[in-house]
């Protein structure tokens, strides 16, 4: 090949890298999923990905997450470092392909497969080219290597800067506050939460996280050290922390099954809920897909098999369900499938046929086996099973009630609900109001146009402590679900919630702006994250915020939603100023109710998302469980306005 044509082709290679680049910062949610909080903390991930990866190859044990002091973040894992020599295809170091190349990934190395990536699997060019500026070091053959970006071009060519007896690869990266507009600023545990998950989901794997900008009493950074020998074990006693164990340990499994590696890890507790995790490559399959199929159908045969064969159901009355296996389950699934087919609206469900069976057999052999060895955890899980098919043959009828009343309209509404007058569900609100006072108020004060007012009574019921039945039974419940027009599918496979009827496509919770008041609030959430989940996941909840003070001098007036906001009023009115604290909704008249908490124009909602499964559904169990101190650590560390979008 002539130098001339090496070169047109190098150049023409480099243009389309450059629309690569153009690109990914022109649509950067097809990439990384959206611009807000989320997409920001998902360049960590990518980046983390990479080091996983290396990890799971065998040639790395330590991977380092640094927030620094300017909200730039450093990863630095200890091993082989991304290859430097020049990439023969593309004519430039390796280094700089997997940096600027999109798409290009790590897939030069044929030898290992990528089985982890983050959710969208884009590979750390797309976080070079969403970066101000990144800086990558390997360390390799002794040397140093660096090369550096703006905004996913380099900036030099990659050059050795010294010597070395390391391995590694340390990449630096400040997101373009251009593309994160909304903020740039990393939140702790968040990072934390994941880097956790991450620890347990891949076993023997140190990863540490500090936090260089602020320092404690000491003088130290915040940072935690994530490290697990025994995984998804420890992973269940993690998230289950909160909840009594009914059987002497959690069952677990590790292995191969046609291939596909699969690891199952299981307790029963004495709660109703049943909490199923599952991951596909590291990554929490929110849908479920196949590999979950494959752990129900495990656990329910080989349940239904030793039930059957222990004598103990030969009196039943009512029939056994799948559902009646999973009262009170605490499970984890975690499988490693080298072409993951990801179907459903999130993109996160599993679709590969073969995974059902491979899990089915593994979570077979691993129950069996218990089972057989400790027969009075045996018995304890069958008796548990009756219960539960027994609770739910009297939750069906209460449901069957609900739902009656919810298909009928006209009649079929709650007396207590103030609705609006506009029938298109994507313009309608409702406001679920603590206490009938302020729901009067809420309804003098809103726009009836399209915003609906369902008043609630005192404390509503904790789902976390009642069984099913009692949960349909109760008055404000079955108001939530008759107002909101949802019903919940009552057939084996589809107990989805039905949201073609709801009614408003914004549900917003407004309590007061005290501790009780968020702890209704926690109720009322943690009702939709155990019976209407896939309405949070939908973005259709909302939390109001209403004021916390009134400011006022003469005629101005103004409000102030924090401490620090309240003390800059006061000083900029100057003088003699009168402060009033609101204690509670019912100090505010009705206008000021709209001016400040209803009124879209000036109020400030904040959407309820679940960013991490497994961490809203341990925070939940322990606001909403028997265990005290672990709720009041929470509430003392997240202060009187506990942060509930976990
Ligand atoms: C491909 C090949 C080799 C190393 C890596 C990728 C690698 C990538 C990353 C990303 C973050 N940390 C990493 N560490 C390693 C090396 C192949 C060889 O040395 O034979």
């Amino acid at each position: 090949m002539s130098e001339e044509v090496t070169k047109k082709q190098y150049s023409a290679d480099s243009i389309q890298a450059l629309e690569g680049i153009e690109h990914v910062r022109m649509r950067p949610s097809m990439y990384i999923g959206d611009v807000g909080p989320r997409g920001l903390h998902h360049l960590v991930y990518e980046v983390v990905d990479n080091s996983i990866d290396e990890a799971l190859a065998g040639h790395c044990d330590t991977i380092r997450v640094t927030i620094n002091e300017d909200n730039s973040i450093t990863v630095e894992d200890n091993g082989r470092g991304i290859p430097v020599d020049i990439h023969k295809k593309e004519g430039v170091s390796a280094l700089e392909v997997v940096m600027t190349k999109i798409g290009a990934g790590g897939k030069f190395d044929k030898d290992s497969y990528k089985v982890s990536g983050g959710l969208h699997g884009v590979g750390v060019s797309c976080v070079n080219a969403l970066s101000d500026h990144l800086k990558a070091t390997v360390y390799r053959d002794g040397k140093i290597w660096e090369q550096e970006y703006e905004r996913g071009k380099s900036v030099y060519p990659v050059k050795a800067v010294g010597e070395t007896d390391l391995r590694g690869t340390v990449v630096t990266f400040q997101p373009d506050a251009s593309i994160f507009q909304q903020t740039t600023e990393y939140n702790y545990d968040t990072l934390a939460s994941r880097m956790r998950e991450l620890a347990y989901l891949n076993k023997g794997i140190k990863i540490t996280l500090t936090d260089k900008r602020h320092t404690n009493e000491k003088g130290e950074f915040e940072g935690e050290e994530f490290h697990s020998e025994e995984g998804l074990k420890e992973f269940i006693r993690f998230l289950d922390g909160n909840r009594e164990s009914i059987i002497a340990d959690v069952v677990s499994m590790e292995g191969e099954k046609n291939g596909i590696p699969v690891e199952v890890a299981m307790v029963y507790n004495s709660s109703f809920s049943e909490n199923l995790h599952s991951y596909v490559n590291n990554i929490n399959t929110h849908e479920g897909g196949t590999h979950l199929s494959g752990f129900r159908r495990g656990l329910t045969t080989t349940l239904k098999k030793y039930a059957d064969n222990s004598g103990m159901l030969d009196k039943l009355k009512f029939d056994i369900a799948g559902d009646d296996f999973r009262e009170g389950l605490t499970a984890i699934v975690s499988v490693k499938v080298a072409e993951p087919q990801f179907e459903g609206q999130t993109k996160t469900k599993l679709g590969n046929r073969e995974v059902t069976s491979a899990v089915s057999q593994a979570v077979s052999e691993m129950l069996e086996n218990y089972l057989e060895e400790h027969p009075n955890d045996a018995k304890t899980i069958v008796q548990k099973v009756i219960m539960a098919a027994q609770a739910r043959h009297a939750a069906r009828k209460a449901r069957e009630m609900v739902q009656r009343k919810t298909v009928m309209s006209g009649g079929g509404l709650p007396g207590k609900l103030s609705d609006c007058s506009e029938t298109d569900p994507e313009k309608c609100e409702i406001f679920l109001v603590e206490g009938d006072s302020a729901g009067g108020t809420a309804k003098q004060g809103r726009d009836r146009n399209f915003q609906a007012i369902l008043p609630l009574r005192g404390k509503i019921l904790n789902v976390e402590k009642a069984m099913h039945h009692k949960v349909f039974e109760n008055e404000e419940i079955k108001n939530i679900f008759t107002a909101l027009g949802v019903t919940i599918g009552t057939e084996e496979d589809s107990k989805a919630l039905n949201l073609e009827k709801l009614r408003y496509h914004k549900v917003v919770i407004m309590c007061d702006a005290d501790v009780d008041g968020s702890h209704i609030a926690t109720l009322i959430l943690t009702f939709f994250f155990r019976y209407m989940k896939e309405l949070i996941e939908n973005g259709h909840v909302y939390i109001a915020t209403p004021p916390l003070y009134l400011v006022k001098k003469g005629a101005k007036k103004t409000y102030a939603w924090s401490d620090k906001e309240r003390d800059r009023l006061a000083q900029e009115f100057g003088g003699s100023v009168n402060i009033q604290r609101y204690k509670g909704l019912g100090e505010m008249n009705a206008e000021q109710l709209w001016d400040t908490t209803m009124n879209p124009e000036f109020r400030t909602l904040r959407q309820v998302t679940i960013d991490n499964g497994s961490e809203a559904d341990r925070i939940f169990s322990m606001l909403m469980g028997d265990e005290v101190p672990p709720r009041r650590e929470f509430i003392e560390k997240n202060a009187a306005y506990a942060n509930i979008d976990a």
